[in-house]
């Protein structure tokens, strides 16, 4: 997730045509009338009118997000158990910008304009829209239900975040638990950091129920009748349009899914010893929490970053990845990055604590940009370090003078967290880092390991985002699943998406999919994700081509001007441009996972050769 990136709704709109909305002026005022007559009345201009409207709405909308952005960073970045002026804060400016968002007189003057939208430029058009998006999340009409959403949103947050963790009998923080589910080799230790990391579960299981009652309610106030509908209302996409294209993607990526679960098994069965091969992988024999990243199980030799990194630190990530940005043309982050953001780990014996997961914010739709990480030096720190920065750089380039305030959002959430991960992929390629001196160049690597740890990173990825976690989410808001099902329904998913199974029976008493970030803070938008990845894959693949003339299996981004400038193209324009057209424009391709199919493709014949004769069960 990346915090508050505004929404956008469709509307056919061509970007970088913004007409000037002033009316023409008369050279001479007429001569005043000999005599009192009924003047005619001067027809509206609809454009003065939304222009004026806008100015003044955006200037006040600016104002009250940063506030708002101020509270919000302040909740995250210092969770003092037992200490609930943060959350009063925080509520006082989410229900202050809510109150002006959601106001009737806002969204009726919205209705009015948008009901000449012929006269509008469709710049204006799709700012109004906009903003008539924002209000649905809190309209004026349902206003005690918005206060009651904002606080319990404030304080899933912090029962989230301010979770001790304990393993071995220690409080650890979530870095702590997901290095012993990488590294540890006996299966007992890994089946008690698993269940360490889901013992946060119950805890949120009242709040999250309730959030979605609230969540549902606000959204029905302006005619959405759920708000998984409402998330995908923002791709100007209905509910089960977006279900219907990430079970696509997922069919896409299936075969090779099956191969690389059937591949797992077995190994990791003769890993940890195992008498028998499982069907279903156990959920505490893989390398991530959720089983949503599989790569650490392989180590390529010569291309091991681990012992690099840490040598080098976790500060020098941060400040690498910023350099991969600038060799591209783009500026180095403002000194206020520097000072202001939140990205490592709390000092031991820290009194407070701090959001966990990643995330990147624009604090003032302006030049304030922030991260707020735990960076370890690690390669999964690595990547997510030049995924936020992708956010970060996101954030600069639309803001700009082209784009209004309310459209300075990605073209749409999916792209917005595509640029940072597409950054992360090119930064681990052998080239790169050969032309690093991050690796020895003439070291021999191993091409299929190397795709098999990529594999096992982005198409493992794609059966949890785009089936267990939209599918549930969408069952959540959209089917009222039933409160005495919600686990059972997630490993079921699990099982038929994942292939992954719980160690151990999981009740109703158990919450596991809270125990991901993003179904409490982040809702219904985790295919965000799993579109994400098959975007950075089309963009790739073009990058690879068409700019640098380079085998998409072994590139090398840094220094090129070229790639830059394409990046920055499509982040210029920000929500203000289409983003069917802008991926067409770009990549001559509509959305589709044939990019990310063609890239493993050489995968699949090796993982067939592998798995000859042994049972496939997916
Ligand atoms: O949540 C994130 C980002 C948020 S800005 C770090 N990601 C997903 C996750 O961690 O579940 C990035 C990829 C998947
Ligand atoms: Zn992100």
């Amino acid at each position: 997730m990346h915090k508050h990136v505004l929404p956008l709704l469709t509307a056919a709109l061509l970007a970088g045509c913004a007409q000037k909305a002033t009316a023409p002026t008369a050279a001479t005022p007429p001569p005043a009338p000999a005599e009192p007559a009924t003047q005619p009345v001067a027809p509206t201009n609809w454009r003065n009118e939304a222009e004026e409207f806008l100015k003044d709405y955006s200037g006040k909308y600016q104002q009250l997000y940063t506030q708002s952005s101020e509270a919000e960073w302040r909740s995250n970045t210092h969770i003092v158990a037992g200490d609930s002026s943060n959350a009063a804060a925080t509520a006082r400016a989410n229900e202050a910008l809510a109150a002006f968002t959601g106001s009737t007189v806002n969204i009726e003057r919205l209705r009015q304009l948008l009901g000449h939208e012929s006269e509008l430029t469709p710049l204006q058009v799709k700012q109004l829209k906009t903003a008539l998006y924002n209000a649905a999340a809190s309209p004026q009409t349902a206003g005690d239900v918005v206060k009651l959403r904002i606080k319990a949103e404030t304080q899933q947050t912090e029962k989230l975040y301010g979770f001790t963790y304990k393993y071995q009998g220690k409080a650890v923080t979530t870095n702590d638990l997901d290095r012993v589910l990488r590294e540890e080799k006996n299966p007992q230790k890994r089946l008690a950091a698993w269940e360490a990391s889901k013992a946060v579960g119950p805890t949120l299981k009242d709040g999250l129920l309730n959030l979605r009652a609230l969540r549902n309610k606000v959204v029905q106030g302006l005619g959405y009748p759920d708000y998984f509908t409402y998330q995908a209302s923002d791709y100007g996409m209905t509910r089960q349009e977006m279900m219907e294209l990430v079970r696509k993607i997922n069919q896409e990526l299936r075969p090779l899914y099956r191969e690389l679960h059937t591949y797992a098994r077995y190994e990791l069965a003769k890993k940890y010893g195992a008498k028998q091969v499982p069907d279903y992988l156990p959920a505490h024999w893989l390398p991530n929490r959720w089983g949503q990243d599989w790569s650490a199980l392989v180590d390529v030799k010569g291309l091991n970053l681990d012992p690099i990194l840490a040598k080098k630190g976790a500060e020098w990530q941060v400040k690498q990845a910023e350099r991969f940005y600038q060799s591209l043309g783009f500026p180095a982050l403002p000194e206020t990055f520097w000072t202001k953001s939140s990205l490592y780990p709390l000092p031991t014996g820290a009194t407070y604590k701090k959001n966990n997961h990643a995330s990147a914010w624009h604090m003032d739709l302006d030049q304030d940009v922030r991260s707020l990480m735990s960076v370890e030096p690690n390669t999964e720190w690595y990547e997510t370090t030049h995924h936020e920065l992708g956010h970060i750089y996101y954030y600069l380039t639309y803001t700009n003078p082209d784009v209004p305030v309310l459209l300075r959002g990605g073209a749409n959430r999916a792209y917005h967290e595509a640029m940072g991960s597409l950054m992360g992929l090119a930064a681990t390629q052998k080239p790169f880092l050969a032309g690093l001196s991050l690796v020895d160049p003439k070291t021999q690597t191993n091409q299929t390991q190397t795709l098999l740890k990529e594999a096992l990173n982005y198409v493992v990825f794609i059966p949890f985002a785009s089936g267990v976690m939209s599918e549930w989410e969408n069952n959540f808001y959209a089917d009222d699943l039933a409160a005495d099902q919600l686990n059972a329904r997630w490993w079921q998913l699990a099982k038929e998406y994942q292939g992954i199974v719980p160690p151990t029976a999981r009740g109703e008493q158990y919450l596991d999919p809270a125990t991901k970030t993003h179904i409490n803070d982040d809702p219904a938008q985790y295919y965000d994700y799993a579109l994400s990845y098959v975007i950075l894959f089309q963009l790739h693949d073009h990058i690879s081509k068409q700019i640098l003339h380079q085998d998409p299996h072994a590139t090398n981004y840094y220094g090129n001007k070229e790639v830059g400038q394409f990046l920055r193209d499509i982040m210029y324009p920000g929500a203000s441009a289409d983003w069917r057209a802008l991926l067409r424009e770009k990549t001559g391709e509509d959305l589709s996972a044939r990019a990310m199919v063609d890239y493993f493709k050489p995968l699949m014949t090796y993982l067939q050769q592998q798995n000859k004769g042994r049972k496939y069960t997916m």
